[in-house]
């Protein structure tokens, strides 16, 4: 089963959105495996979008995520960072459809209230960033009514 890293970004957690959105994903039929509330450094929040450090915006964003708390979290699933990603919605919020997270409750995309990992790859690299200490081992007793 794949797994995806999802972060509630520091607007996300101010504006009290933690529990709706734990709450898709649960419902969803996947399954948490890690997850903490923490601020983070700087040269972590750098880390984290590395591959954006180019890019005009990254100061902003790199200040913006180190603004107050996140959530951090690893969720498990079939094809889970396809569909987290999809369950987010666009990276513009006035490009993701009503029904997602940010096409629900976003206007900026610079305010775009949660982080979803765009690749299994990717995915991977960032659940080991995030939680050296490795995930917690369970599965649901649902499991057979959620997977074949
Ligand atoms: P996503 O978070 O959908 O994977 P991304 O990886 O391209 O999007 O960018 C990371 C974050 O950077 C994004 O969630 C919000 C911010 N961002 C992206 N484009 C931006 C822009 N043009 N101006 C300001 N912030 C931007
Ligand atoms: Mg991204």
């Amino acid at each position: 089963m794949e797994q995806t890293f999802i972060m509630i970004k520091p607007d996300g957690v101010q504006r009290g959105l933690i529990g709706d959105i734990i709450c898709r994903f649960e419902k969803k039929g996947f399954y948490l495996k890690a997850m903490k509330f923490m601020n983070v450094e700087k040269s972590f929040a750098q880390k984290h979008y590395a591959d954006l450090s180019a890019l005009p915006f990254f100061p902003k964003l790199v200040d913006y995520i180190i603004s107050g708390p996140v959530v951090a979290m690893v969720w498990e699933g079939k094809d889970v960072v396809l569909t987290g990603r999809r369950i987010i919605g666009a990276t513009r919020p006035w490009e993701a459809a009503p029904g997602t997270i940010r096409g629900d409750y976003a206007v900026e995309v610079s305010r775009n209230v949660i982080h979803g990992s765009d690749s299994v790859e990717n995915g991977q690299k960032e659940i080991a960033l995030w939680f050296p200490g490795g995930l917690a081992e369970w599965k649901s007793n649902l499991h057979p009514w959620i997977y074949e």
